[in-house]
């Protein structure tokens, strides 16, 4: 163990975190397709910037965010629109393949794999298994944490810590990933060094504006806490 500059434990980069959507995929447009076609058949008013708020929450939350203020209806009502919704994102998923995977990710996790780093999915999805299979990412991915691993959604680091156990990684030798807010407060809250994608996701320790930007060298570097690689690298 050697001892940095503010006199905390440096560790070694060991593992890399990734949340899926938005990250190493892009499922946006299926989930507002879906979360569309139910909110229309409801009357409820839904569009891209509601959808926005939606990234990272879990999918009986995003319902409730989506009646906002209007009384909710009774709960079998409520989780027979979550399915609804489910089974047709399921539908529209069908059609997902690698061309889905966002440029410089597949890139990224062979260069770790290379670099004998782990990379493990801490996703709120419940379908996350089904989106890493059919992308191909599964051939990358040491491990795959998702919504049926935890009992408490992002911002809670759980899915954040189910991932870096999976990995057989401590936390503060990984580093985590994210395009949503919530997600950035969950890798804080797990105690790992965190990432930021994306224009939702700034308020992180290290803010790209892709996952491309990304190298394996940086993230070591982010995890030895060196201060001139935090922010805006
Ligand atoms: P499901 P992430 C999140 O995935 C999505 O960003 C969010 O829009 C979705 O509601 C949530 O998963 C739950 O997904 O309904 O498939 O279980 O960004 O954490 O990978
Ligand atoms: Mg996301």
């Amino acid at each position: 163990m050697t001892i940095n500059k503010t006199g905390g434990e440096t560790c070694r980069l060991r593992g890399v975190v990734f949340d899926l959507d938005g990250v190493l995929v892009v499922t946006d447009r299926y989930h507002y397709q879906a979360w569309k076609e139910l909110a229309d058949d409801l009357g409820l008013p839904f569009d891209s910037k509601i959808n926005h708020q939606l990234r990272g929450v879990s999918r009986e939350e995003s319902l409730q965010r989506i009646y906002g203020s209007r009384p909710l209806p009774p709960p079998e009502e409520f989780k027979a629109q979550c399915d609804r919704k489910n089974e047709r994102y399921k539908e529209l998923i069908r059609q997902m393949d690698e061309n889905d995977v966002l440029e410089g990710a597949a890139e990224l996790l062979i260069q770790l794999r290379d670099a004998g780093v782990k990379s493990a999915v801490a996703s709120s999805s419940k379908n996350a298994r089904e989106v890493v299979e059919r992308t191909g990412l599964h051939r990358y991915i040491d491990f795959v944490a998702d919504g049926n691993s935890i009992t408490r959604a992002k911002p809670d680091p759980q899915v954040f810590l189910v991932a870096c156990e999976g990995i057989g990684c401590r936390p503060c030798e990984c580093v985590g990933v994210e395009d949503a807010e919530a997600g950035v407060e969950a890798i804080r809250r797990a105690g790992m060094v965190a990432v930021g994608v994306g224009a939702q996701a700034k308020d992180a320790d290290c803010w790209v504006q892709t996952v491309g930007d990304l190298s394996v060298d940086l993230l070591r570097r982010l995890v030895e806490r060196l201060p001139e690689n935090r922010k805006n690298c």
